[in-house]
């Protein structure tokens, strides 16, 4: 039984996002998800997501591929919640290449390839443009 873990924010949540999820899912059997608190992203991106935690929480449960769902309160504490959980894998996109390599002697990590031409950032542009 190969338990799974993967992190993100999963705001305005997309095909991208999808992507990834089953992606990991198919690296092993069970599959947590950590979505980061309202706090850790305003603390990262200097805003609040457009949908709040709760939302995000209840989307990503909602899927069938995953197995787990918990708040990630911050990102220092990847190692715990690995240990927590007891994950043998951490999968992450590909823009956090390297960043994660760290908790490497407690679990393995390997970084997918990002969907592309699609994200929150790009989304939020897009519908501020529309007049
Ligand atoms: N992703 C992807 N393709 C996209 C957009 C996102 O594969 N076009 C992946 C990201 O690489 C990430 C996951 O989807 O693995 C979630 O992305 P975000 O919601 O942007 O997550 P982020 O804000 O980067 O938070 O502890 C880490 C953080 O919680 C990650």
């Amino acid at each position: 039984m190969k338990r799974i873990i993967t992190f993100g924010t999963f705001d305005v949540f997309h095909i991208g996002h999808i992507n990834i999820l089953e992606r990991a899912k198919e690296l092993g059997d069970f599959l947590i998800v950590g979505v980061s608190s309202d706090q850790l992203n305003y603390n990262k991106k200097n805003r609040y997501p457009i949908y709040n935690q709760q939302d995000r929480v209840k989307i990503i449960s909602a899927l069938k591929f995953v197995d787990l769902v918990f708040i990630e309160e911050s990102l220092e504490l990847k190692l715990e919640y690995i240990k927590q959980f007891e994950a043998d894998l951490l999968v992450m996109g590909n823009d956090w290449e390297g960043r994660f390599d760290w908790v490497k002697p407690d679990c393995d990590v390997v970084y997918l390839p990002r969907t592309p031409s699609i994200s929150t950032t790009e989304i939020i542009e897009v519908v501020k443009s529309i007049k």
